[in-house]
């Protein structure tokens, strides 16, 4: 049995995390309404662009200098998305030497073409310098399958488009786009017109440069779009929902996790109907397939009594591989999930609750740090996420981090069996994640005095006694009446 008090040993310099704010997400950018253009405050004096379409989502990364030309220190860097793209931006992060920004999220002001996230500046930049910034932003949905319908043995393509240039608020000077493909089959790319000697692009294999060009407005007047069709040989995969359950026990000194998935495929969907036969017959070679084939999850190791179930029930295809360095839960479905099927599923797992608590040195305010999503290693899409963090009974005071921005977060009370009160539990939504943000950390702290502890057993003896007093009292009765 647990005793929490040698727990104490976990402890933990707690000061800085009782300062958290209670659950709550990044800020929006109040950007001034229609018509709003950025101060002309700066320029972009050299900028290098790379697109990387290597996964199911786009991931742009944009390495600039920038010069303050303006007469007084500058700290707000604005980014333009387009209307039509802002929601399908996963993420916008952005950092200098000195480490990450903070960034504001636009508010969506429907009237307005651009849209602009804000990056503050960690420190001002003086008038007359230069520093550096990256921008790195994800993109999803915007990879289509082209063509749609394919056979079930043929290659998948992707299609992508997207502008020449990298959007930009201010003046740049000097830029150029690098393109990552997975793979060297690209069999259509824009060809622009030639750029001085060189063709435009220029590269081969799995890497294409278009540019350099020189000074480009904030509006890209004549800013061609440039489309690209390239070999995709994994599965589309998009969870098009996912709860993530984790339950606490102080009491069992356990953590349960639960998730429930929705899946589907994006990729191209299959022409004619699916061949069983010929899937038996190729699968032996194993050979790169658009369908989902099977998903690993890399767990922390330590996990315990993983399982997976389906809407018929226990999936027996699936394998657990546990020990000290490793925990890998191998799933199957039940048949390969080609472009446009669905498959849903459960999957969990438990752990010592040890790992993941520390409590501070007055043996009543705790701090859970668990992951915040794990999810397959598998390059993945999701719409929407759910997760509910259930604390025990008697926790107050109740204190969250997430890693990510939230669309919403409440608390209520979660009722199970024996439960007299019921339990705390928060419930945080999420919209339009990609796989980048596994094992980022999710910190809840809360008060749990040590009395709550004995709760639980005091109900079960307080109930025992009753049942038992109560079955005395029966038979007293019983026996008056047989007389
Ligand atoms: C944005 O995402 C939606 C689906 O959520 C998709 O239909 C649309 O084509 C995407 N737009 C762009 C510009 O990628
Ligand atoms: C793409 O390239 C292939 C050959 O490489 C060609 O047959 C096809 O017409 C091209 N498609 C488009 C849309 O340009
Ligand atoms: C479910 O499948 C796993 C793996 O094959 C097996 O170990 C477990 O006993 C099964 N559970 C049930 C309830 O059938
Ligand atoms: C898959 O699920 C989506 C909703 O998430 C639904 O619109 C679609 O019809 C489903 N497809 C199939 C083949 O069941
Ligand atoms: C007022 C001032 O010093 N502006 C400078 C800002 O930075 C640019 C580029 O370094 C200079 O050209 C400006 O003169």
């Amino acid at each position: 049995m647990y005793s929490l008090q040698n727990w104490g040993i976990l402890l933990l310099p707690l000061a800085s995390l009782f300062s958290l704010a209670p659950c709550s997400s990044a800020d929006s950018t109040p950007v001034p309404s229609n018509g709003f253009t950025p101060p002309q405050v700066f320029k972009n004096s050299n900028l290098l662009r790379t697109i990387d379409i290597t996964k199911p989502y786009v991931r742009e990364t944009i390495a600039m200098v920038i010069d303050n030309i303006s007469k007084e220190p500058q700290a707000e860097y604005y980014v333009p998305i387009p209307k039509g793209i802002v929601e399908n931006i996963s993420y916008l992060e952005a950092r200098g030497e000195d480490g990450p920004h903070i960034v504001n999220t636009p508010a969506f002001i429907p009237e307005s073409e651009m849209q602009y996230y804000r990056v503050l500046l960690n420190t001002p930049l003086s008038a007359g310098k230069s520093a550096k910034l990256w921008i790195t932003l994800a993109q999803t949905d915007c990879l289509i399958p082209v063509p749609a319908l394919i056979g079930q043995t043929d290659k998948q393509f992707l299609q992508w488009t997207g502008s020449q240039y990298a959007a930009s608020a201010y003046v740049t000077e000097k830029q150029k786009t690098k393109i990552r493909f997975p793979n060297s089959e690209v069999p259509n790319f824009t060809v622009l017109e030639k750029n001085g000697e060189n063709d435009d692009p220029t590269g081969a294999g799995a890497w294409y440069t278009y540019g350099p060009y020189k000074t480009v407005n904030p509006d890209q007047e004549g800013g061609k779009a440039i489309t690209l069709r390239f070999e995709y040989t994994n599965p589309v995969i998009k969870m098009t929902r996912m709860e993530r359950h984790i339950e606490v026990s102080h009491w069992g000194g356990n953590i349960a996790f639960e998730e429930r998935y929705w899946m589907t495929n994006l990729g191209a969907k299959l022409k004619d109907t699916f061949s069983r036969v010929q899937w038996a017959s190729t699968s032996y070679y194993n050979p790169p397939t658009s369908a989902i084939k099977h998903l690993t999850f890399p767990l922390i190791p330590g996990a315990q009594d993983a399982y997976f179930t389906d809407e018929i029930g226990n999936v027996s295809t699936s394998r657990f591989r546990s020990n000290i360095r490793e925990a890998h839960l191998e799933l199957k479905p039940r048949y390969p999930v080609f472009g446009g099927w669905n498959y849903s599923f459960v999957v969990g797992w438990n752990y010592d609750l040890k790992h993941f608590l520390r409590v501070s040195q007055d043996g009543e305010r705790y701090v859970l740090k668990v992951p915040f999503l794990e999810g397959p290693k598998d390059s993945i899409t999701y719409d929407e996420v759910e997760i509910t963090v259930v604390l025990p009974e008697g926790a107050t005071d109740v204190k969250c981090s997430p890693p990510i921005p939230l669309i919403s977060e409440e608390e209520y009370l979660h009722h199970t069996f024996m439960d007299t009160r019921g339990r705390i539990a928060i419930k945080m939504k999420a919209a339009n994640v990609v796989d980048e943000q596994h094992k980022k950390e999710l910190i809840v702290t809360y008060h749990y005095p040590t009395m709550a502890l004995y709760r639980k057993p005091f109900v079960i003896f307080t109930g025992v006694l009753t049942l038992f007093t109560l079955s005395w009292l029966v038979s007293k009765i019983d026996l008056k009446i047989g007389k």
